[in-house]
Parts: structure tokens; C-alpha cells; sequence
């Protein structure tokens, strides 16, 4: 079929099609608009924001600060824009991508309310054939899956459920409009990063809430506050040195860790410096030593250190025993709180640990565990987590070369190259796909180097006037391999987590993220480009 027929048979035809309208899609179309390229772009929901357009749950905050969790792709809009606090809550967040879609017009490019549903390769004309949730059908050269790594949610699957007569709610698909929980029972499934940030503010208003615990989790204080004018203002005027600063370091944060690991340090040393770190808070405590996640000695030291900081802040040791995490801090994503432990000493807290008994499922008034204990409750959260990083690539049906989807390809793993491309697949990119830094790195900062290197790709592709780039399947091998070979040498493949895929039944286990580094990382790509786009096929 050649781009004449498709226009032919109705298609609409342009130059790139961008999937979604959070950090990542916006960039990307303003990229490729400005590149003098016709974009469409799609999203599922009405209006931009992406993550931050879903999870409004009660303290939905970013856990990086928003001094680097923002753009630095445009100097103006940096040294303009104010955050409010050290780290943004959603409405606030929102609130900024919205300012970067009208200050760049990038709205008119998408259609909102529309999800992509499938795209397929046409091998002859060199184009996808992209078909949406409106039924359009559009034919394009480029197409980018701008999709997020944690925008797909695990729907509540528990025994009984539909008899439930209670209220239900899901941390990432929160009511516009809020919620009320005054006066009700509560319960919240799940102590992840969303549970943990939800929890004390729903504490603050519900008669009484039960938290119910499978795993208990790390989380260190965020120390969150309203940043003065002249903090914000040095910010605005020193912004050049900031991103340089986030761009030398491996985790996207500016912060410089020692020059040794934890093992390494004297006890007062040690304590001197993680004490430092935590009256810093946050994620920095992952980067308080350079080797907290790829040495489990030095993990351990900060791990032990870190339990001490909690059991601190739980009032009964019995209960501080059961909130207490078992596994090296940092295998499963590091969360960062306001008053989660604490929220633990309150009267109309309890914790359920799950572990004494699994829970059973759901009555027509509340829970039950197998012990047949029940939970009578007007409102149930589940706070269950997402089908990370796969999940929403695999939602739309992608099929490549000799109609092989991509569900097919990864049925034993994410084969990718770079993060960014997968062989079979011509012209298609993934923002912070699996085999990138992504989310072990700051995820803004991460979108704009991925976003980066698919809008040059593409002005390459175009100067050098090749039809198509493409992964070549023995790079994307090699690629596959060494990200493996990285997350093994640290401790994130310790434990069972969404970065595994093993929060997922069925999905193939398998540590998704690029573990080595955002610099390391930075750093393959840039010399892959240096030497003539190394590891991939450009076709005339
Ligand atoms: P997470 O981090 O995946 O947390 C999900 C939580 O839900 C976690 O505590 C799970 O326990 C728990 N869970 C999942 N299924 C069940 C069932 N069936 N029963 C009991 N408990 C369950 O998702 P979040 O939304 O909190 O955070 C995701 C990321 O978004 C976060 O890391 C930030 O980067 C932003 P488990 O640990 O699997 O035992």
C-alpha cells in the first residue's frame, strides 16, 4: 500500500503521531512541531497532564523536588515559573503542564478523550497505520509512545468484590470533584508510595481508617515546606548550574555523593553523613553513598540506620515492629512521606498486616481475611499499584515487521535497544521505555534526553533523507543482556516489585529499568549517535 492509496482510503496522513499528553508527550510534539513536523497526537484523557492528569488522590506530591522535577528544555519558562513548595502536590504540577501546553500551544495538536488502540507496520509504504478509540485511522511515518511507565493501573481483582456495597475508589483514578470521608469507616488496600502519601491526610478526616499492609516500606520524611521568594529566586537565577549539576549526576538529582561507599566510612563518618542526608530527606537518602544500591554491606548500614529514624517515629514498639521493612532499602521504590509513621499513633488508625492473615476478599459490608476476621467499611481505596512500564505500551496493539506484535516479542522479556527502539519495529520510539534510566532516574529529566534523542534522530533521518531507523536485532540482544547483567550487580533484583514485573500475574519477571546510571547511560546513547548511529539500520 503506498501513502497515496492510504490517503486514498480516507487515512489522514502526517509526519508523526505522539501517545499521550503528560511531561513526555508535550515535549515530544513540541519537538517535532517545531521541527516543521505535522503532528497528531492522542490522549486518553481531557486534558493534558499524564500521571498528574489521574492521581489526584489526597497528598499526591512529586518525590523529587520540583526545582529539578520541572522543564529545562526552554530558558524562559524556568526562569518564570514558580513552584510553591519544595515538592509540588498534583494540582500544582498540573497546573504547570497546563501553563506549558497554552505557552506553547501544544493543545491543538491533540485530540483528548481518545486512546490509541492499535498501530500497525505497513511494510511497503514505510508508514503506520494508526487506528484510535474514535475510530480515525491515521497513517504516519513516526510514532512515539509517550505513554509513562506508571499510567496503566491494576484493576481491583478480589474475590467477592461486586457484592460490596461500600464506596470504592482507586488512588490513580481519583474523582475530579474529591471525596468526603467525613464521618466514614476507611479502609486503604496497599503501603506503596500512593497509600503512603494518601493515608495521613484521609486519617485527618475519616472516622477511622484500617491500612492494610502486605509489605511494609521504606519512607523517608520529605521534609516538604513552601519555598520562599528569594529561594525561588536564586533558583530562577542559578537554574544553568542546577541542570549541569543534575546532568553529572547518576540519579538526575543535584546532589554529589561522596567519593566512597558507606562500608567504607569511619562510624562517626557514617553517621555524620546519613544524618546530613535525612535532614535533607527524600530520595536523596538512596544517593547518601554512592554504592547504597549496588552493595548490600553498604545497603544494609543505611537500611539498619534508616529503621532506627522509623521506629522513632511509631509510638508502640509492637506496632513500629510490623511497619518495619524487611528487604534492602531501595529494592522496591524508595517513598517519601509527611507523617506516614506517625499517622500510625493515631486513635482512628489501625494497621492491618496481612501477613498474620491474607486477605480473603470482599462481604457485602467490608473485608474479610482468611482468618475470618472482618472489616466492616463504607469506603475502600485500593492504593494496588500499576502494570508498570509495559503496561501502557502493551495496551494498544503494535504490530512491526510480518505483522509481529510487540506483546509477542516481550513475551520472554522487554527486548529493546537503548531503552528507546526495538527491532522489527521501524520509526517507532518509546519515552523512557524499559532498558531506560527512567524511573531510577528523575523522570523529567529522563523524558527530555529520550525526547531529545528521538527529535534528532528523526532531523537526521530527514537531512540525510533515510525513509527509516531501526534497531538492529544483535545490538538490541547485546543491550537486553547487559541491562540484566547491570540490575544484577545491584539490589533492586532482591525482591519482588513493579520493577520486576512481579507485582503482575503472568507477566514475565524481568528488571525492566536501565540500572546502571543516567549518566553511564547518557553517555551509550551519545556515543551510538557519535558513531553513526551504531547498533541501528538507517534505510534509504
Ligand atoms: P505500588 O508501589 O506498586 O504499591 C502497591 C501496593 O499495593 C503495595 O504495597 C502492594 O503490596 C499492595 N498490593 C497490591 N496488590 C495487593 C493485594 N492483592 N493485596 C494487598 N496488597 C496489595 O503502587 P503505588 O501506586 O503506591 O506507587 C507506584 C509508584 O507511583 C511509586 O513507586 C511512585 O514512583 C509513584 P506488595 O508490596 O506487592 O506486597
Amino acid at each position: 500500500m503506498t501513502a497515496t492509496n492510504i490517503e486514498q482510503d480516507g487515512a489522514d496522513t502526517c509526519d508523526a503521531v505522539v501517545v499521550g499528553a503528560g511531561f513526555a508527550g508535550l515535549y515530544q510534539v513540541h519537538r517535532l512541531h517545531q521541527a516543521g513536523l505535522r503532528v497528531r497526537a492522542f490522549e486518553k484523557g481531557s486534558d493534558v497532564g499524564g500521571t498528574w492528569y489521574w492521581n489526584r488522590y489526597p497528598g499526591a506530591r512529586c518525590d523529587i523536588e520540583s526545582i529539578v522535577y520541572s522543564y529545562s528544555f526552554d530558558a524562559d519558562l524556568q526562569r518564570e515559573w514558580k513552584w510553591p513548595q519544595r515538592y509540588a502536590e498534583q494540582p500544582d504540577i498540573l497546573r504547570y503542564l497546563q501553563h506549558v501546553a497554552a505557552r506553547f500551544d501544544l493543545r491543538r495538536h491533540f485530540s483528548f478523550d481518545t486512546s490509541v488502540q492499535s498501530a500497525i507496520y505497513d511494510e511497503g509504504a514505510r508508514r503506520w497505520r494508526v487506528r484510535t478509540s474514535s475510530g480515525e485511522e491515521i497513517s504516519t511515518r513516526f510514532l512515539v509512545m509517550a505513554t509513562g511507565c506508571l499510567s496503566k493501573p491494576l484493576e481491583p481483582d478480589f474475590k467477592g468484590l461486586a457484592q460490596y456495597r461500600g464506596a470504592r475508589y482507586q488512588t490513580s483514578r481519583w474523582p475530579h470533584d474529591g471525596v468526603d470521608f467525613t464521618g466514614k469507616r476507611v479502609g486503604i488496600i496497599g503501603t506503596g508510595s500512593s497509600a503512603i502519601q494518601a493515608a495521613p491526610l484521609i486519617a485527618q478526616q475519616a472516622e477511622h481508617l484500617f491500612v492494610f499492609q502486605r509489605t511494609p516500606q521504606f519512607a523517608i520524611p520529605a521534609w516538604n515546606r513552601a519555598l520562599t521568594d528569594e529561594e525561588m529566586r536564586h533558583a530562577q537565577d542559578t537554574y544553568d548550574e542546577i541542570r549541569r549539576l543534575v546532568r553529572q549526576s547518576e540519579v538526575g538529582i543535584a546532589y554529589a555523593s561522596p567519593d566512597h561507599g558507606a562500608k567504607e566510612a569511619s562510624p562517626e563518618s557514617l553517621r555524620q553523613q546519613l544524618e546530613f542526608a535525612w535532614a535533607r530527606g527524600g530520595y536523596l537518602m538512596l544517593a547518601a553513598y554512592p554504592d547504597v544500591v549496588t552493595d548490600l554491606e553498604s545497603n544494609r548500614l543505611v537500611s539498619e540506620w534508616v529503621k532506627e529514624k522509623i521506629r522513632a517515629r511509631i509510638e508502640d514498639p509492637a506496632l513500629a515492629r510490623k511497619l518495619m521493612p524487611e528487604y534492602p532499602m531501595g529494592a522496591k521504590r524508595l517513598c517519601v512521606d509527611t507523617n506516614y509513621f506517625e499517622t500510625f499513633n493515631r486513635d482512628n488508625v489501625t494497621l492491618v498486616d496481612l501477613r498474620d492473615s491474607a486477605l480473603d476478599g470482599f462481604t457485602e459490608r467490608g473485608l474479610r481475611l482468611a482468618n475470618g476476621t472482618g472489616y466492616d467499611l463504607d469506603a475502600v481505596i485500593f492504593a494496588t499499584g500499576f502494570d508498570a512500564m509495559t503496561g501502557a505500551l502493551l495496551a494498544v496493539d503494535i504490530r512491526g515487521r510480518q505483522g509481529l506484535s510487540l506483546r509477542e516479542k516481550w513475551r520472554n522479556g522487554t527486548l529493546n535497544y537503548l531503552g528507546v527502539t526495538v527491532s522489527g519495529f521501524p520509526n517507532f520510539f518509546m519515552i523512557t521505555g524499559p532498558g531506560s534510566p527512567s524511573v531510577l532516574y528523575n523522570m523529567v529529566a529522563s523524558i527530555e534526553q529520550n525526547v531529545d534523542f528521538v527529535s534528532d534522530t528523526i532531523d537526521y533521518l530527514r537531512q540525510h533523507q533515510f525513509a527509516s531507523i531501526e534497531a538492529k536485532p544483535r545490538e538490541e540482544r547485546a543491550w537486553t543482556k547487559y541491562v540484566d547483567w547491570v540490575s544484577r550487580q545491584t539490589i533492586y533484583t532482591k525482591v519482588k516489585s513493579w520493577y520486576t514485573g512481579e507485582n503482575v500475574d503472568g507477566k514475565p519477571a524481568g528488571f525492566m529499568p536501565y540500572a546502571g546510571g543516567g549518566l553511564t547511560y547518557f553517555e551509550f546513547v551519545r556515543q551510538a549517535v557519535a558513531d553513526g548511529y551504531r547498533g541501528f539500520t538507517l534505510a534509504g
